[in-house]
């Protein structure tokens, strides 16, 4: 319950491939911190980190959860995120906050694909980062390949502050070469005792010494004379100019540890007391107006909401990091994007499952608060009179799309309420009501995230939602020419319709020449709000359609552009002109020319070779050269142009062109098809067309359902 000031708080990040150990590895440092006094497991499931019912029924951390110990003078709060590829916005979100990410890596597989998107992340944020290579324990566990695997992706920075002694089951020590000292742990692990380096690990020990002493000595020009002067650092300045290098990413130091055996922990809690960055330490924190704010302890309140999660029988849980000055339990507080005053009436310390109250958070603290009224992730609170906003983290852009089906209709909308109260606690979630393919459509980053939705909907709402594969959002265009005249004329008893219409329609392009053979009155060109252009040409002469009939014809036109005439779809890149017709002076109106208007186009439209197009997405997947073959061979059947292949590290990166239809559950054919050693992402690209066959089955469908309709 004490409170720390911001150069004695510590944030960081566990983060690595699934399966790694961060969670055991987390239960290991509350223990070696002693915030518990017996280390739960994953396969028990009953980690302080892996607290919901539904990570433990998995066995894997989904949501990022944040612990926090008190090592010597300082607190370290303790991010655990997912290794899963789904739930990668929950590591995103940990960084953010983050000052220093410790990176997994397991010793018996090295560099992940897991690795590799975590990297992409830490590169972004520029967070300070240290590699433990974890499991040595295990009988698989190879040291040195992983080292040299690191060294080979992430570059010369990476140095080795330790290395094992007997790795593998009988693992019980570690050489540490900034300390020069080998730790020797008691077969249950927990404190070592410090050992004299045996004289056939000295000379791998003094190289790696020398090394992180040169390390240091680089990042500061004072330390770089003293350096040549003396050949060496004292204790203090090596830890100085280590804490320079880790901050500027210059240096990234690799630790050894066994999280199940308890062994390693401690030495790397140490590090993080003494040489990792606090709060006030990084960079001013980057605003959403482009300005920086730092991280000052004496300035007014300001803190930035980075995860909210509803907690059955608790209500709404807001985690949030102080970005400057000291909050108190009690302070009022006002919200920067929508004014909402809110009142922090009791101030808690994050423990998994449990929150302890504390009366006061300092800048740089990480905290939550329970049931705020109208405040979401992503939102800066201020002292009443500022407005800063940081800046809002950016979540990956969705992978997988889905529509949603109600169980009931009286269920519609309960089920909108549950959606819409899990997207606010998970950004990766998309939710659209489309009215254009008049379906719920959800998107998020793949189906165990998906999973999770469906979960927490029948959980938390009691709405049980089933999903089916989405329409895809077809358009319609035309490829050639057509001329063709259409009469309305209907005579039932009273008054009656007529109009007639004379209509060209071609295909339109950017810089095309005015209609051949017409006298153009007026030209207009749109923007079509699904995409593509409409292009309207008035080309009457000598008055046989009254101007007035204008807007009567280009609304029947309309009609038919938004629910096309080949498969319903949204038609694009149109010219219509209308160069003759004929009036009725009693039977002419409104109604009539928008008839005529609608079945022109359809007419017309449908002689004008019509291409149904669809939307392609462009695919990025990176994979283990193991699984090339089979991604490429899968890609094949799902009309992909490969657009290009390259090396990156010891994996692959294929670019390729993929219709969006083809796409369906494609993260969980890739993860099978590869043993989860790829990664990829999706972004839109254009419309191109369907092939032949494809479309007039579509358009045959489109036909059949028209004419049920018809029938009914
Ligand atoms: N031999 C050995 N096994 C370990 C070690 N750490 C974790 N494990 C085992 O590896 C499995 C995964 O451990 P977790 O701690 O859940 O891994 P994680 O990185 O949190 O996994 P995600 O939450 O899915 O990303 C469990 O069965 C652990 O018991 C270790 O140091 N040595
Ligand atoms: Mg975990």
């Amino acid at each position: 319950m004490a409170t720390y000031d911001t150069s004695k708080i510590r944030n960081v990040v566990l983060v690595g491939h699934a399966g790694c150990g961060k969670t055991t590895f987390a239960e290991t440092m509350l223990f070696e911190a002693k915030a518990i006094t017996r280390r739960g497991s994953v396969t028990e499931g009953n980690t302080q980190s892996d607290y919901t019912s539904v990570e433990q029924a998995r066995g894997h951390s989904l949501f990022a959860s944040v612990l926090h110990v008190s090592w010597k003078d300082t607190k370290i709060n303790i991010l655990d995120t997912p290794g899963l590829d789904d739930f990668v916005g929950e590591v995103v979100t940990a960084l953010k906050v983050a000052d220093t990410a410790i990176v997994l890596l397991n010793a018996k597989s090295g560099v992940e694909v897991g690795t590799e998107i975590i990297w992409e992340y830490v590169d972004q944020f520029d967070t300070p980062s240290i590699f433990v290579i974890n499991q040595l324990d295990h009988e698989k566990a190879d040291f040195d390949t992983t080292l040299e695997q690191a060294i080979n992706r992430f570059g010369s920075r990476v140095l080795p502050m330790q290395f094992p002694v007997n790795q593998g089951t009988g693992f019980n020590a570690i050489v540490d070469a900034l300390r020069m000292v080998m730790y020797e742990f008691p077969a249950s692990g927990g404190k070592p005792e410090k050992k004299a380096i045996p004289a056939e690990h000295l000379e791998r020990a003094t190289a790696l010494h020398a090394a992180l002493v040169e390390a240091a000595a680089e990042n500061d020009e004072g330390l770089m004379e003293k350096f040549f002067d003396a050949g060496t650092l004292d204790e203090e300045e090596l830890a100085r100019g280590l804490s320079i290098g880790l901050a500027h990413h210059q240096f990234f130091p690799v630790f050894c540890a066994s999280g199940l055996k308890d062994m390693g922990s401690g030495r790397i809690m140490g590090f993080i007391h003494d040489i990792c960055p606090s709060p006030s330490d990084r960079p001013a924190a980057k605003l959403e107006n482009g300005g920086s704010k730092p991280c000052d302890p004496g300035a007014r309140p300001c803190v930035f909401i980075f995860k909210t999660v509803n907690e059955p029988k608790v209500g709404v849980v807001s985690y949030f990091k102080v970005y400057s000055g000291a909050l108190k339990s009690g302070d009022e507080l006002v919200n920067a994007d929508n004014s909402a005053v809110e009142r922090f009436a009791q101030l808690y310390e994050s423990e998994g499952k449990n929150r302890d109250a504390v009366p006061e958070l300092r800048a740089g603290d990480i905290g939550c608060v329970v049931k705020l009224k109208g405040s979401h992730t992503n939102q800066t609170l201020n002292a009443k009179g500022s407005e800063t906003k940081i800046e809002r983290i950016h979540f990956p852009a969705p992978r997988i799309r889905m529509a949603v089906v109600p169980p009931s209709k009286s269920d519609v909308e309960k089920m909108a309420h549950a959606l819409h109260a899990i997207r606010e606690e998970d950004p990766t979630l998309h939710v659209e009501q489309s009215v254009e393919l008049k379906q719920t459509i959800i998107e998020g980053q793949g189906e165990m995230h998906l999973d999770i939705v469906r979960f927490k909907a029948e959980q938390n709402f009691g709405v049980h939602l089933e999903f089916i594969e989405p329409r895809i959002p077809y358009r319609e265009t035309i490829q050639r020419e057509s001329n063709k005249d259409y009469r309305h004329k209907k005579q039932s008893g009273g008054a009656g319709q007529f109009a007639e219409v004379h209509m060209r329609v071609e295909p339109y392009y950017e810089g095309m020449p005015a209609p051949q053979g017409l006298t153009v009155k007026n030209i207009e060109v749109e923007d079509l709000k699904w995409g593509g252009k409409f292009s309207f040409c008035w080309a009457i002469v000598g008055g046989s359609i009254d101007a007035r009939f204008i807007n009567a014809i280009k609304k029947g036109i309309y009609a038919k552009l938004e629910e096309g005439p080949l498969t319903g779809s949204y038609c694009r890149d149109v010219r219509v002109s209308i160069y003759d017709g004929k009036m009725h002076p009693v039977d002419s109106n409104d109604m009539a020319f928008q008839i005529a208007g609608t079945y022109a186009f359809k007419e017309n439209f449908l002689m004008a070779q019509p291409q149904l197009l669809e939307p392609i997405y462009d695919l990025e997947v990176m994979c283990d050269a193991e699984v090339m073959g089979s991604v490429m061979g899968d890609l094949q059947t799902r009309r992909a142009i490969i657009m290009g292949m390259d090396a990156e590290g010891h994996y692959q990166l294929i670019k390729a062109k993929v219709p969006l239809k083809e796409l369906h559950k494609y993260s969980s054919t890739l993860r099978a098809l590869t043993q989860g050693k790829a990664k990829f992402s999706i972004a839109f690209s254009d419309y191109a067309p369907v092939p032949a066959d494809l479309q007039a089955k579509l358009a045959a469908e489109y036909a059949k359902h028209a004419h049920d309709e018809h029938e009914h």
